[in-house]
């Protein structure tokens, strides 16, 4: 039974008996990342006093240089884990390879993936950001350093998900596979305390979540599916909402009911999200919630990661919207 006054430390020792391998390694590791995200926080909420605090490149008056917020939320997600001993590797959109990390002797038996700032351009105009992390148990065996085989898996393979949003709140919403909880920051006393608990994604909704500027480049099956979207008739027109803040898009569309959108286009051939930091834990939380994640035309969890930096197209939110959507993009493709 939820307990709204339950915190997130409560939470995570609570549910560690779920956990299908109960070494208490994972709730540990969840526990450093609310630990990180709360550091990030505080950084990212004193971003619009960069005039007065120095922007990136500048040295501060204590004579420290001052980063970019993403490269900093990289380096404490990374310390953070590191220090702790707590993973074996770790792959972020920030760093061309995969980290290996070869503490406790190479016992630890979980890589975490991560995008530590996503949607960082909306920094300087005060636009929610947030942080996407990934989990899985390694493959390789315990006691060998990683290899890119660890990172390399499908999205059904995800052990936990979760992302980390700064809005007008902070909050951080994560799935260990038994459903999607959220728990928001009380920034008095530091303290994440369970405020959405079972989170589920309305079956249809009317709200659609794409870039439309990119409209001419998109494939004909999401420019079929836009009209659709915008045709009177029953429930539509739909509403538009797009921040460019995936966390945030998705963030609303699951509370709301919604689809969010990045399709490949004409210049993205394959689509700009990444499949390991963005799609695949976002998708591992959409369909946790009763949502829905597809390319246009297969489950984004099924897909065989070839590359680090992978890109794939992204349909993500209400199970039936999505299907509507991938209804569109099949009977716009060649017939074969
Ligand atoms: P980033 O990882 O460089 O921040 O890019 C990802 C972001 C998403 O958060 C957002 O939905 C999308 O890029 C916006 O892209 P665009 O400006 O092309 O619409
Ligand atoms: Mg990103």
């Amino acid at each position: 039974m939820a307990n709204k006054n339950q915190t997130l430390g409560e939470f995570i020792i609570q549910n560690q008996t779920e956990f299908k391998y109960s070494s208490g390694e994972l709730s540990r590791l969840i526990n450093s990342i609310r630990l990180a995200a709360k550091v990030v926080n505080h950084e990212v909420n004193k971003a619009g006093l960069v005039d007065i605090l120095g922007a990136a490149g500048d040295t501060n008056i204590q004579g420290e240089d001052q980063q970019k917020l993403d490269v900093y939320a990289n380096d404490i997600f990374i310390k953070t884990l590191i220090n702790r001993e707590i993973v074996c590797g770790i792959a972020s959109e920030e760093e061309d390879d995969f980290i290996t990390i070869s503490g406790n002797n190479n016992k630890n038996k979980y890589v975490v993936l991560m995008d530590p700032l996503d949607g960082s351009s909306n920094i300087d105009v005060n636009v929610s950001v947030g942080t996407i992390f990934s989990i899985y148990r390694r493959v390789t065996p315990e006691g060998s350093p990683v290899t890119i085989d660890d990172f390399l898996q499908p999205g059904n393979r995800q052990v936990a998900a979760g992302y980390i949003v700064y809005g007008t709140s902070t909050m951080i919403v994560y799935s260990t596979g038994h459903g999607v909880n959220g728990f928001t920051l009380n920034p008095a006393i530091g303290t994440y305390y369970l405020s959405h608990p079972n989170m589920q994604f309305p079956e249809d909704g009317n709200i659609y979540s794409v870039n439309e500027g990119n409209y001419v480049r998109f494939p004909q099956g999401v420019k079929d599916y836009i009209k659709y979207c915008q045709k009177e008739e029953g429930d539509r027109p739909y509403t538009s909402r797009y921040i460019g803040s995936l966390v945030s898009d998705f963030h609303r569309n699951m509370i709301k009911g919604g689809i969010y959108i990045y399709p490949n286009n004409s210049k993205n051939p394959e689509g700009k999200l990444r499949l390991l930091y963005e799609c695949n834990p976002m998708a591992y939380l959409a369909e946790q919630a009763g949502g829905s994640a597809s390319n246009g035309f297969t489950r984004i969890l099924d897909i065989n990661p070839t590359e680090l930096h992978q890109r794939v197209p992204f349909f993500c939110g209400s199970k039936n919207m999505v299907l509507k959507a991938e209804e569109f993009m099949k009977n716009a493709s060649p017939k074969s």
